[in-house]
């Protein structure tokens, strides 16, 4: 067993389970992966067993029904949680993000608990996205960034690394969102708790093959959550302010940095 877990997400994704497995394992020596696949009718599950057989770093864990992102990710935390991994690592089946650049969203768990990889950051870049796609992602973020008070860049990305201490403090057992809101719901809990979040440049390569799941009511979920999280801290900081005259810190102003490209200056 390795320190690191990449779980993986899969519902239909039996074109490009096997290529993402065999780059991940290619581009990092010591993890381990683990694929949560929701009962996908095509087949990615009964191919995520033979690839199990095939690598003994590859394990699978089967949920009976399609339950979300959110949830298939909650049970992989569990797994890699009990199994005593250091870091865990969120990663989409799809090829959009690349495993040659996990070593260096890793580096950065050496002073941080949780490590963004951001495509809306310097040195970050989109491939191939669709036009309507880039605006939900680029108007997604600003509404993130007013609504909460935050300054991450791209608080809506899959690509992510976790330190297990990290995902202890997050209390995953009150964890709602079942869509890719689930992304800004675990980003904000660790803010909140003033985790040390950084931002490192990826480049994203939307998919060739399959569809994405993306959908409508993931949206309106995102939508909702993301509004009622920013009015419930603002009343929280005006209520800090009337019952115990004391102002509560501003969420901009914690643990978060940007990493630079290579060759330039970090910023706070
Ligand atoms: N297990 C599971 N995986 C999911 C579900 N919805 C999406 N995924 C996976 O999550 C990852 C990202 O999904 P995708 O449709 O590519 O989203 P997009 O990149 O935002 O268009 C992929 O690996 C999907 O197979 C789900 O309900 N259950
Ligand atoms: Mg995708």
């Amino acid at each position: 067993m390795h320190d690191t877990l990449v779980i993986i997400p899969t519902y239909n994704e039996v074109e490009n389970l096997e290529p993402m497995v065999g780059r991940i394992l290619a581009a990092n020596d010591a993890v381990d992966v683990l694929v949560v696949d929701d009962a996908s009718p095509d087949g990615t599950g009964d191919l995520a067993d033979e690839l199990a057989l095939r690598h003994p770093e590859v394990h699978v864990l089967h949920r009976a029904v399609k339950d979300g992102l959110g949830g298939a990710y909650l049970a992989g935390f569990a797994w890699g949680l009990e199994r005593g991994y250091e870091a865990l690592v969120e990663m989409d089946a799809d090829g959009s993000h690349q495993p040659e650049q996990l070593p260096l969203l890793l580096a950065q768990l050496v002073d941080h608990d949780l490590v963004l990889g951001s495509r809306w950051v310097p040195g970050g870049s989109v491939v191939n996205w669709s036009r309507r796609r880039e605006l939900l992602s680029r108007g997604g973020n600003l509404y993130t960034r007013l609504a909460l008070g935050i300054d991450v860049r791209d608080a809506t990305g899959g690509y992510r690394v976790f330190s297990a201490a990290a995902l202890r403090r997050v209390d995953l057992a009150h964890v709602a969102s079942q869509g890719y809101c689930f992304q800004v719901d675990l980003l904000w809990r660790a803010l909140e708790r003033e985790l040390r979040v950084v931002e490192v440049p990826i480049t994203f390569v939307e998919r060739v093959h399959g569809e994405s799941k993306m959908s409508g009511s993931i949206v309106s979920e995102s939508l909702a959550l993301v509004t009622w999280w920013g009015v419930r801290r603002r009343v929280a900081a005006v209520g800090a302010v009337v019952r115990h005259g004391r102002r509560l810190p501003s969420v901009r102003a914690l643990s978060h940095r940007v990493l630079p490209p290579v060759g330039a200056t970090a910023e706070r």
